[in-house]
């Protein structure tokens, strides 16, 4: 056997441990090891049973996701997979029990599922999370799991691909028996008391497969939903239809569907774009020259200046990751308002289900309003969430250096400002930091966090870790105007407004984006996030822009005449008493009557040219920002883009959509659309770089990694 996997004994049971950290993922040598031992434990009379279990922190947490890579890139084989090793198991002489703690996910719940018994402690948990992957299950999960939970629960699962608790599982019958204090010990015991039993293998319990009658609406509302919630996904669709195939075939057969779906996912642009996604989470929080050692402030806890939707936001957050939180306002009326506006957040959250009343009762003793920056003496981080102005924001921080313990984190949560402009407000800038929430900021799970030219490896290092506590994704960006998503956002906003002036409807802009698989399409973004946000960053910028250069006017047009968005009814669209848009047939008209005056010829404008030129915009901004080192890779802009921008994560980021469509392809379009528009079109140095060499924003990564 080898040093994965350890077979040992407790007297009459057989012990088999998998060791394989940090989460004993079924890498090459895992299925070899069990496979090995439980030949052993078959020849082995002194054994009447078998417990499983996984070493360290969890049970299996699936397959090795690398290996996935490795073989659509043709640097490993796609073998026989797990289905032999699962059957050795299931026909294994001696009853087999599993034993679950941390995660039994994908491929580890399907080593579960092929046990003849499962046990787990309360706080583990199950599920098939291949979907989030863009993958099914691909070891007969989608045949084992609905013998055992029903068809429904297995359809959820696959979908869904969410986390099941260990209580959950019981219930559904997925686990047997929960087990209180040390698991390994229950499990002996329980193995013990079933040794002598016969032993049931899941793939002939076939009680809850169900009748095609009691069927047919559960898979119906499935791919309604799926379609829906999970638009354009092709994963959760194939999972329906291997469980479907688990309904009507013999479970051979139903191996064989899975299977075939298993691979077709496998190979498509959905899957590979989504593991680049998985593991760009993973690497964001890995930046090169803060080694992992950095000492790390302790944050007990925070304040936050500013008690608007942002302040308001951020400080639900902090009280959501238990951290007590100070929140501070000028004035008492807006104070009231402020906690109204959280109470009122978290009311719609037991409204819906996430939370009960006695957790949100918890989080909002939490919270402590003030108007008083004397209660400021003992937060480890303050967030400053005031109204985007340097002058306002400069006052707050000479203040708060007047007020902070000399350790505190001083972080903005500006949007656009210069970040050492606001640390030279105070006497020590080392500890000043930018840490920009998305909103809703209790919802969004990016976190740019931007680092100023003083700022200590010791913030840094806080701030990322701190990001995971709070449960977003904290992504290190450099200090440039708009940091990396809205300077991206910027030229992005500013096509699809080109667009609008050239011809093409504010609903036809908007649609292609949104067909293309971007959560809105970026003038309803626009009238959501307010009209009036970007013309007067704008308006405040106006000095910094190039004479005779292209400028989009139709969208400062409309605040002109006070059409701000969805806060007064009117932008791009109108909208009814419940914020439902509707085209509106005075915009049309506006918008043609200006590009008349403006001598912009109308035309008509096919969706690609819509989607080219909004998406290309984002990737040419995004190249030079990278060039410039204001993201420490192209996987740091896709994250941001997909976390707190919308971008489709099957789409794997701008960057990696554009790696896909290919960079020579992009630049080349590029270079089209320079030639009608000049100067705002000129591709950026890295990649007409990268075009040339045929190379790909991953092989940029990839150096960068390495040289690191
Ligand atoms: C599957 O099973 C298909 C099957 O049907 C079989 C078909 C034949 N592989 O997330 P963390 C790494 S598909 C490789 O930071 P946490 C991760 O990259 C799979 N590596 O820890 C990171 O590396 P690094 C279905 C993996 O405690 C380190 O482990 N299973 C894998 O916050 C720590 O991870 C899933 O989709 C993996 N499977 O969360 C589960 N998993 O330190 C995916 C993790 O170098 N994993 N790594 O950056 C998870 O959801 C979380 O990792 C888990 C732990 C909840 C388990």
């Amino acid at each position: 056997m080898n040093d994965l996997i350890q077979l040992t004994r407790d007297g009459d049971i057989a012990i088999i441990t998998i060791n394989n950290p940090p989460v004993n993922a079924i890498s090459p040598g895992v299925p070899e090891g069990i496979s090995e031992a439980i030949d052993q434990v078959n020849n082995d009379s002194a054994v009447t049973a078998v417990v499983v279990i996984g070493g360290g922190r969890t049970f299996i947490a699936g397959a090795d996701i690398k290996e996935f890579t490795k073989m659509t890139s043709g640097k490993a084989k796609t073998g026989p997979g797990l289905l032999p090793l699962l059957l050795k198991i299931e026909n294994c002489s001696k009853p087999v029990v599993m034993a679950i703690h941390g995660t039994a996910f994908g491929g580890g719940l399907e080593v579960a599922m092929a046990g003849h018994y499962r046990v787990a402690a309360p706080g583990a948990q199950v599920g098939q999370p291949e979907v989030k992957l863009g993958l099914i299950p691909g070891a007969a999960g989608t045949q084992r799991l609905p013998r055992l939970a029903g068809v429904a629960k297995a359809v959820e699962m696959c979908t869904d691909g969410n986390p099941v608790k260990a209580s959950e599982a019981l219930q559904a019958g997925i686990v047997d028996q929960l087990i209180e204090g040390d698991l390994l010990k229950g499990a002996v015991a329980f193995a013990r008391e079933i040794a002598h039993r016969p032993a049931p293998k899941t793939r002939e319990r076939n009680q809850k497969l169900g009748t095609p009658q009691q069927n047919a609406p559960i898979f119906a509302a499935a791919r309604d939903t799926v379609r829906k919630k999970q638009r354009n996904l092709i994963a959760p669709l194939a999972a329906i239809d291997a469980i479907e195939a688990a309904t009507r075939l013999a479970f051979e057969e139903g191996c064989q569907v899975e299977a075939r779906l298993f691979i077709d996912c496998l190979y498509s642009d959905q899957s590979k774009a989504l593991i680049h996604v998985f593991f760009g989470e993973r690497e964001v929080a890995k930046v090169p020259d803060i080694p992992k050692e950095t000492p790390i402030i302790p944050v007990n806890s925070a304040a936050v200046v500013g008690a608007g939707t942002m302040g308001g936001g951020i400080a639900m957050v902090f009280a959501n990751a238990g951290i007590p939180v100070v929140l501070k306002e000028a004035d008492q009326a807006a104070l009231d308002r402020g906690l109204a506006n959280i109470r009122k957040n978290y009311a719609v959250s037991v409204q819906r289900g996430r939370f009960t009343q006695a957790v949100v009762d918890e989080r909002l003793k939490l919270i402590k309003p003030t108007l008083d920056y004397g209660d400021f003496g003992q937060a480890d981080i303050v967030i400053e969430a005031v109204f985007e102005g340097m002058g306002l924001k400069r006052e707050v921080f000479s203040e708060l250096d007047r007020v902070c313990k000399p350790e505190a984190i001083l972080a903005s949560n500006t949007s656009t400002l210069n970040i050492d402009e606001i640390a030279s407000a105070t006497s020590r800038p080392a500890s000043v930091i930018g840490t920009h929430f998305f909103s809703p900021a209790n919802v969004m799970r990016l976190l740019e966090i931007v680092r100023g030219k003083a700022s200590s490896k010791e913030v840094i290092a806080t701030c990322m870790q701190l990001s995971k506590k709070l449960g977003k994704i904290g992504v290190l960006v450099g200090n440039c105007r708009g940091f990396v998503g809205n300077r991206m956002f910027h030229p992005y906003v500013r096509e699809s407004v080109f667009l609008v002036e050239e011809g093409a409807s504010v609903e036809a802009v908007d649609k292609a984006l949104y067909d293309f698989g971007m959560a809105m399409g970026p003038l309803a973004t626009n009238d959501l996030a307010g009209l009036d946000v970007g013309w007067r960053i704008r308006k405040e910028y106006r000095h910094l822009e190039k004479p005779g250069i292209r400028q989009a006017f139709a969208g400062d047009n409309l605040c002109e005449l006070g059409r701000f968005g969805q806060k007064i009814g009117a932008g791009w669209y109108k909208y009814d008493e419940n914020r439902r848009p509707t085209p509106d047939p005075e915009v049309a008209a506006l918008t043609r009557k200006w590009s008349a005056e403006a001598g912009i010829a109308q035309r008509q404008i096919p969706a690609e040219e819509i989607v080219d030129r909004c998406i290309y915009a984002l990737v040419n901004e995004g190249a030079r920002i990278l060039n410039e080192g204001y993201a420490t890779r192209a996987v740091d802009i896709d994250i941001i883009y997909i976390n707190g921008y919308g971008f489709p994560a099957y789409r794997g980021g701008p960057m990696w959509y554009a790696d896909t469509v290919g960079l020579k392809k992009v630049y080349d379009r590029i270079t089209e659309f320079q030639s009608v528009q000049g100067e705002l079109w000129e591709p950026a140095p890295l990649l007409k770089k990268l075009a040339a060499e045929g190379r790909t924003f991953a092989d940029f990564d990839q150096q960068k990694v390495a040289a690191a």
